[in-house]
């Protein structure tokens, strides 16, 4: 298929372009920049598209060996949520944290994490892309997302899986995220408890994070509190669908 993978060369080649501009700026620069805001607008929609057609619903993306996993794993952003409710939980080891899923679905459910490690896990070692222009391989071990979703029953109308997370910025908006219910169902989507085979650190994520190996760094929320199924993202957060979103950058980060 020379057609496809040209295109897919090009449509990469573009990509590669924004996030020269993003490594170079830096995301805070960023942020504030608003012709940059203006260009990631007009060019999503075609970038979800286009990546959708390319690339079949399901393909998995790239896995490595144990040889290949990165000596240092950098954590990025929040590295401490910070709150007391937060604090007093990972002292106790997060026996008594719990995860749910509310909103659209026929069955909402909550976890602890004992419930969570005691369901069927997947283990995958992947690179993880930050826009901020590094990357890094690690092993991640966790509950395949689409398992959790089937027990939940969304019901036809929800759309995305909002995720709500611990920390908030230094103005007290909280990090969130979301993604397409379609892509729960892939099977490297997971709720994951370890990195390298001991449990998820503070600066990590603990007690779970999201992995979503086929998207961007920003989309792997940390600090997972709860899930929430939804029509439609206006009405969270600034309404784009994640915290960075709703600073200009890409809802659909695919790679
Ligand atoms: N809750 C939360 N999730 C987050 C972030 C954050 O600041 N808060 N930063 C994101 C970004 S930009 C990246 S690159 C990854 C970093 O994950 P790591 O700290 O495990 O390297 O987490 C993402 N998920
Ligand atoms: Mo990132």
């Amino acid at each position: 298929m020379t057609r496809n993978r040209l295109g897919r060369r090009q449509l990469l080649k573009a990509a590669a372009g924004v996030a020269g501009i993003m490594a170079s700026s830096g995301c805070d620069n960023l942020s504030r920049s608003e012709w940059v805001r203006q260009m990631l607008g007009h060019t999503e929609a075609w970038t979800e598209r286009v990546q959708r057609a390319l690339t079949p619903a399901n393909a998995l993306a790239k896995e490595y060996e144990e040889r290949d996993i990165s000596a240092v794993f950098p954590p990025n952003g929040n590295t401490h949520p910070g709150t007391s409710d937060y604090v007093a939980k990972a002292e106790r080891d997060f026996v008594d944290w719990q995860v749910g899923v509310t909103g659209l679905v026929a069955k909402p459910a909550t976890w602890s994490l004992a419930e969570l490690r005691a369901m069927p896990s997947r283990t995958q070692i992947t690179r993880h892309d930050c826009v901020e222009g590094w990357s890094a391989i690690g092993k991640w071990t966790g509950v395949p997302l689409g398992d959790l979703m089937h027990l939940v029953e969304p019901l036809p109308e929800a759309r995305y899986v909002v995720f709500h997370c611990a920390d908030s910025d230094d103005e007290g908006a909280p990090y969130y995220e979301s993604v397409a219910l379609q892509d729960a169902y892939h099977p490297q989507t997971l709720l994951a408890y370890d990195l390298n085979g001991t449990p998820l650190d503070i600066p990590h994520g603990a007690p779970i994070r999201l992995r979503i190996e086929r998207q961007l760094g920003y989309k792997h929320a940390k600090y997972v509190m709860g899930l929430e199924l939804v029509a439609s993202l206006a009405g969270i957060g600034g309404g784009k669908g994640g915290y960075w979103e709703d600073q200009g950058y890409e809802w659909y980060a695919g790679i």
